[in-house]
């Protein structure tokens, strides 16, 4: 028995101890079936689990989708046995004891990390380190918004977060802890699994941050506790709740808590203990249970865990039925528009219609948020510190603070990767659709974040612009090439590049409407001239292409081009037609949209048999598919160059010229 393992003792009550040591045997037992996973953290963090669920966290397995249920997030996402065993014992249909026994199988609701959507009772998809801390800064935030909104106290609950060192160590944790003390969240509560251990071992290896100090510098309020103190935990939490700052509590924890000689070692983090360490563990933790037996008293105490909040639902469902406000709130929780909102934007694509504006597409979706604003009081603005910029600030979202959380505009500051996370959090709550803008190639920065907002099927919508060489001055760090083709290869994100104000109308409502499915709209710095010019009451940009100028006479040629450079397409086609060369123009501000048409429909944009050539200020990949054989592109090959965007798309070789002699050349090559 390892020295750790021997300072292991029991606190906190014979109760406790059982309730705990479920939790830490069916980690074990399921990680050794399934040949893979992680016990640690589960037997480290079994007591401070035991004591939320068992004497705080609101909730109710029946009713999983309670809007006013205190919120979970398991940061430490690689625990994920842990929170399975919870709902499991806590009474969630879902999760039976079959499912635990096919920990990490295909199918099962036990995936390796939890996964949002497979069962009831998992707020969010956690694995990538310091995405849960973050995303629940954003539940917390829309808790305090929604709290704002609504009387009767429909919204009164508290974000808990599990976490590790690991959440702690990884860059987006500052952000988070920098914005929720600025915000003063105080009813988000971190609990850190003070472990001392990550995977290479001792954390004194990488960091000797001291966390507490850090969090303190945050406007945070602060605990350490014994980590398998029950009564020292429950102490601590019952403060944290009283506080009016975001809490942290340190819990100095064992990993691996139980397993004899293994107990407090990296070893125990990411793999099965071993028949011999697992019957060890068992004789050490007296627990003579078989494998997913649990027996019925502990059982029991468990199911009286899962009931203790039937009170509050009951009262919760009582309030709802009489506020006044019952409709609303149902409406925005359950992600339906308002009505009328579609008419208010169809009168602004109207008017960009008619009076066809030389416009900067950004400048158009700062018009087009005006609108939209004013009619889906559940949009939330906001922008990392470039609001002029990106136009995302309207009349009608004035500033959150942590002394206004009536307003509709959060100040992420310098902080991408925070906000996209954060709106994932807004969007996982309910009640609201966040947006969000920051500079098309400074998506970088957010990817992870973004990345999950489309694994989860969240409706975030990210304002992107500055998105080419167009921006010109401020040169190659700035002019992204390839960050459209890595977001158009991100499965279930719809990338949006309009060509001008009309379309910029039209994909904003493709994307305020899709609940499943994040959205980017990549926005232009430079104006563009307005192309759509004739009113149509349906959304043409819905089929994510379309012919906007067809060939004169037989088309030879299909020119294929997105967002600034499809006035480029039309120009080449002007030359290309003076030369008898019949050329049509395809705009394509939605890829993923387009491959969702039949075929009928992609054949007839395409147009087979026709030399297509391809122009956007950007890399080609992803391009050679709509091409084909023969085919040309007009683009970018590297990065950019600092200089005024016209002598940039010069310099480049991104003209009208150049499109019309690829084309040329490719017609040319065709008939040698
Ligand atoms: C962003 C990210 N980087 C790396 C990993 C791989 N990984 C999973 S757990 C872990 C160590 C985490 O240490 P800690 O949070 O202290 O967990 P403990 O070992 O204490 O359970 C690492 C590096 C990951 N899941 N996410
Ligand atoms: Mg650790």
């Amino acid at each position: 028995m390892n020295a750790i393992a021997e300072q292991q003792k029991p606190v906190g009550g014979a109760a406790g101890n059982d309730m705990a040591n479920a939790l830490r045997m069916l980690a074990a037992d399921a990680v050794q079936r399934a040949n893979s996973g992680h016990p640690g953290m589960p037997m480290g963090m079994a007591d401070v689990a035991t004591v939320l669920f068992s004497r705080f966290l609101k909730f109710n397995p029946q009713d999983p989708d309670w809007q006013d249920r205190d919120r979970f997030v398991l940061s430490a996402g690689h625990g994920s046995m842990l929170i399975y065993s919870l709902l499991h014992l806590t009474g969630y249909e879902a999760m039976s004891l079959d499912e635990l026994k096919n920990f990490r199988q295909l199918g099962s609701k036990t995936a390796g990390h939890p996964e949002y959507g497979h069962a009831p009772g998992i707020e969010m998809t956690t694995g990538p380190l310091g995405q849960g801390i973050t995303t629940a800064v954003g539940m917390a935030l829309a808790e305090r918004l929604l709290h704002a909104r609504f009387d009767d106290d429909l919204v009164d609950h508290y974000t808990y977060v599990l976490a590790g060192d690991g959440c702690l160590m990884e860059g987006i944790s500052q952000e988070a802890i920098s914005m929720a003390g600025h915000l003063r969240l105080s009813k988000l509560i971190v609990l850190w699994d003070d472990n001392l251990i990550s995977i290479d071992g001792p954390t004194d290896l990488s960091t000797s941050d001291d966390q507490v100090a850090r969090f303190k510098a945050s406007n945070w309020d602060v605990q350490s506790v014994d980590g398998h103190d029950q009564d020292a935990i429950a102490e601590a939490i019952e403060n944290a709740r009283q506080s009016d700052r975001p809490s942290l509590i340190a819990c100095r924890s064992v990993i691996g808590f139980g397993a004899p000689t293994k107990a407090g070692t990296a070893d125990t983090h990411g793999a099965p203990l071993g028949d011999d360490e697992i019957a060890a563990s068992r004789e050490h933790l007296g627990w003579p249970h078989a494998p997913f037996e649990i027996p019925d008293p502990v059982r029991e105490q468990w199911a009286a865990a899962g009931q203790r909040s039937l009170a509050d639902y009951a009262a919760w469902r009582e309030r709802l039925s009489q506020a006044d406000d019952r409709e609303e709130f149902l409406r925005v929780t359950l992600g339906a528009l308002p009505d009328g909102w579609q008419d208010k934007l169809a009168s602004l694509k109207q008017k960009f219609a008619e009076e066809a504006p030389t416009l900067a597409t950004r400048k158009a979706s700062g018009q087009v948020l005006s609108v939209l604003t004013a009619a889906v009081p559940e949009m939330i603005g906001g922008s990392a510190d470039l609001t002029g910029s990106v136009n995302t600030r309207t009349e009608q979202t004035t500033p959150i603070s942590a002394d206004n959380f009536n307003g509709r505009y959060v100040h992420y500051g310098v902080r991408e990767h925070a906000m996209a996370a954060v709106m994932n959090g807004m969007a996982l709550h309910g009640g609201f659709i966040p947006y969000g803008g920051t500079f098309l190639v400074f998506a970088d920065y957010m990817r992870a974040a973004m990345r999950l907002s489309s694994l989860m099927g969240q409706r975030v919508i990210y304002v992107l612009t500055h998105d080419s060489i167009g921006l010109g001055e401020d040169g190659p760090t700035h002019q992204p090439v390839e960050t459209l083709a890595t977001l158009r290869a991100l499965p279930n994100f719809n990338v949006y590049r309009p060509a001008d104000a009309v379309e910029t109308a039209e994909c904003w409502a493709l994307a305020i409407q899709d609940e499943t499915r994040p959205s980017g709209i990549v926005l232009s710095r430079q104006g563009l001239p307005a192309l759509r010019r004739e009113h149509t009451t349906d959304n043409v940009c819905a089929r994510g292409a379309y012919v906007l100028a067809e060939a004169n006479g037989d088309r030879q040629v299909t020119l294929l081009a997105t967002g600034s450079e499809v006035a480029v397409a039309l120009a080449a086609r002007e030359l290309l037609q003076n030369d008898g060369i019949g050329a049509a123009v395809v705009s394509m501000p939605c890829w993923e949209l387009f491959d969702e048409q039949d075929e009928d429909y992609r054949k007839q944009v395409l147009g087979p048999g026709t030399l297509r050539v391809a122009v956007e200020a950007a890399v080609r990949l992803g391009w050679d598919r709509y091409i084909g054989d023969g085919g040309r592109f007009v683009g970018m090959t590297g990065f950019g160059a600092s200089a005024p965007a016209e002598h940039l798309y010069e310099h480049f070789g991104i003209t009208a010229a150049a499109v019309a002699e690829a084309a040329r050349a490719g017609l040319r090559e065709r008939n040698t």
